[in-house]
């Protein structure tokens, strides 16, 4: 494992070393091999793209959630084929992303086939990015979107008590000549995971984005972490966004609408037990020109009136200068993840 200074308080590891040392951890709490190597990836992925808030900073919560029995790191996903164009697979209480994997084939092969198919994942825990699950499949051709819920803590707009998830959506496009059109957002005004760093970094919130315990506006991220909530973004059509989200990734999927698991007898659990719904489509079965042609004529006539940063841009510059500088952790940070990795 390669780790050298970048300064006196930072640490730089490449990729290949950073998922070296999370398959450690996650094999240390129980998890298979399988597992391990998939949720390393998608954690060491997310943290070379600057997607702090689902990158390593999410390696405690996955740590005592393991502790604490609440997800079956061993389970084995159970794939359904269950017509032209649909795929269920049953997570067996572990995580989404190796219920994605062991469906991934016949999925893509029924897209390919059928133009469309959909992937209905239940009994699952997603802690992560949603843009790893999508963006392969536009780097093959296809065209991706998945939406999976979380737990409550949104208010409805026009409510007064959280009752949705964060909710986010994610899609992936592929594009001639770049990367592919990529933007994944919680569909709450604020990712969960970035109120919990602004609250440890002692930083206040801009208005709008959660209430406290009362239900009174709060930029506060701590008043809205110790009994308050959040926000939907744009009110009412962040709102039915959210809805959308629950119907699709629970209700479609068999799986537990935020407000339906209880983890309290789980002290330190954190992943929410929900569904995934993911639809991936086979742009050569449309009529006219090449999709991938026709979504890059889109971002032309987007910088020409003066865009200067699609989504992605960031996560993908990022990457590129992770792949050339390493990625750069915090000392005591990558300290701590040596020591739950034992090492
Ligand atoms: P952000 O608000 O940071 O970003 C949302 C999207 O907008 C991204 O695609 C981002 O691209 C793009 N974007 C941001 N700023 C701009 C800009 N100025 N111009 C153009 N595009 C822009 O994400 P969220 O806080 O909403 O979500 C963060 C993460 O949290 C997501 O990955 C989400 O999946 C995850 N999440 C996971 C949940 C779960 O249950 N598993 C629940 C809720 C959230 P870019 O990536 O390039 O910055
Ligand atoms: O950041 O809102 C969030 C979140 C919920 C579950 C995983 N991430």
């Amino acid at each position: 494992m390669t780790a050298t200074p970048a300064s006196s308080n930072t640490q730089t590891l490449d990729f290949n070393s950073l998922v070296q040392l999370l398959e450690h951890i996650f094999l240390r709490h129980g998890t298979s091999a399988e597992v391990a190597n998939t949720l390393a990836l998608n954690c060491a992925g997310a943290e070379r793209d600057g997607a702090h808030s689902h990158g390593v900073f999410r390696i405690p919560g996955y740590v005592s959630t393991l502790n604490s029995g609440w997800v079956n790191g061993q389970a084995v996903p159970v794939v359904e084929d269950v017509a032209s164009g649909f795929v269920r697979v049953d997570a067996g209480g572990g995580f989404a992303q190796p219920a994605l994997a062991a469906a991934r084939a016949l999925l893509v092969e029924k897209a390919r086939s059928a133009g469309i198919a959909v992937l209905a994942i239940r009994n699952s825990h997603h802690f992560a990015a949603l843009w790893p699950d999508v963006e392969p499949f536009a780097y093959e051709g296809l065209v991706a979107l998945s939406v999976v819920n979380s737990m409550t803590c949104v208010v409805p707009h026009g409510a007064d008590r959280p009752l949705f998830g964060t909710n986010p959506i994610a899609f992936a496009a592929p594009r001639a000549d770049g990367d592919p059109i990529v933007f994944d957002l919680a569909t709450s005004a604020i990712a969960h995971g970035d109120v919990q760093i602004a609250a440890r970094n002692g930083e206040r919130l801009s208005p709008g984005m959660g209430v406290d315990s009362l239900g009174q506006p709060t930029q506060d991220p701590k008043a809205i972490l110790e009994g308050g909530a959040l926000l939907p973004f744009g009110g009412h059509k962040g709102s039915a966004l959210s809805m959308m989200v629950e119907l699709l990734a629970a209700a479609l999927t068999g799986g537990n609408f935020s407000f339906e698991f209880d983890w309290s007898n789980h002290p330190g659990a954190k992943t929410p037990w929900t569904g995934q719904l993911l639809i991936v489509i086979d742009p050569s079965k449309a009529v006219g020109q090449n999709f991938a042609e026709r979504s890059q004529e889109l971002v032309r006539q987007m910088h020409g009136v003066g865009l200067k940063r699609l989504p992605g841009d960031r996560r993908h510059h990022q990457r590129a200068k992770s792949a050339t500088g390493g990625i750069e952790l915090e000392a005591d940070v990558l300290a701590n993840l040596r020591e739950l990795a034992g090492l």
